[in-house]
């Protein structure tokens, strides 16, 4: 685990980098949107640190918002990229603490910074894990804020917490990712298919975009696309979340 210090080090040195991992639709073969994910590249070192290290340190010493704001800077800094490589309607997703949704800090930066670039919060999604959601009325009065703002926001790991599927009703989620131990050998798991079949009935019916995270292997790739139409996929075996620099090759391979 890294040390106050060396965060701090590594915050001020703009070391925190943005790396992207595509929601695909298997309709189109084409990118919905993609999820920022944290790293730290130190100059001359070829990998990159992983969040496991260094944001459990952000969380203890209160320096999340100062990580989340440097991803989302360069975020908007990529757009015209992003863009052009996937399309102008491309969305990007960026990953919220719990402790971060308690007030209006975030939100009002993200607000101020998306703004001076010019790009629509429409395309912005915040993403909330599902064990946090739900916690208080004060969450979710906070998700109910956000929401009226016009940023997406996505219910992430679902199935791993407590809500049920009434409580999708009265949350105000534009779309639901299913954890990946409920996608993990679903074509043989039937258990993880009736879920996924609710939750694919539910989502299309409100018009929530519904993503499966996780996949690994084409069986899993092959039978959701198949199983639930509309439905977006994201893992491993699509595209392994990479800087900015190596999204472009990656697709034209893909495509
Ligand atoms: O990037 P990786 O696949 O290793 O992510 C590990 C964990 O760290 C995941 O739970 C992911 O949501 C979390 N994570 C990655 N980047 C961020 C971030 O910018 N903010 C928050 N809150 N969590 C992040
Ligand atoms: O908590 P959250 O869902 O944001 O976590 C995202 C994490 O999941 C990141 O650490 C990312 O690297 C990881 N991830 C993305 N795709 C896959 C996958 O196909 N398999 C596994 N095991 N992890 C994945
Ligand atoms: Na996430
Ligand atoms: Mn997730």
């Amino acid at each position: 685990k890294m040390t106050k210090k060396e965060l701090i080090t590594s915050i001020v040195h703009h070391q925190i980098v943005p790396y992207y991992q595509p929601k695909m639709n298997p309709d189109n073969n084409r990118v919905d949107s993609l999820e920022v994910l944290a790293r730290i590249q130190k100059p001359g070192e070829t990998d990159a640190i992983l969040p496991g290290r260094f944001i459990p340190t952000a969380i203890q010493y209160d320096l999340m918002d100062l990580l989340t704001i440097q991803l989302a800077e360069a975020t908007a800094l990529n757009m015209d990229i992003l863009s052009q490589i996937f399309g102008d309607k491309v969305k990007i997703s960026i990953n919220l603490s719990p402790q971060q949704l308690a007030d209006l800090e975030i939100p009002n930066r993200l607000e101020e910074l998306f703004k001076s670039h010019d790009i629509d919060k429409s395309r912005v999604v915040l993403e909330i894990t599902e064990e946090y959601a739900l916690k208080s009325a004060e969450q979710m009065e906070s998700l109910n804020r956000l929401r009226i703002r016009g940023f997406g926001l996505s219910l992430d790991d679902f199935g791993t917490g407590f809500t049920n599927l009434q409580q999708l009703r009265s949350l105000p989620f534009t779309e639901v990712k299913i954890d990946r131990t409920l996608i993990s050998q679903i074509h043989q798991d039937q258990f993880s298919q009736v879920i996924v079949q609710s939750l694919s009935d539910i989502t299309s019916k409100f018009n929530v975009d519904l993503v499966a995270e996780g996949i690994e292997n084409f069986e899993e790739l092959d039978y959701l696309s198949r199983q639930y139409p509309g439905i977006l996929l994201q893992g491993f075996l699509i595209c392994r979340p990479r800087p900015i620099e190596a999204l472009q090759s990656w697709y034209t391979n893909w495509l």
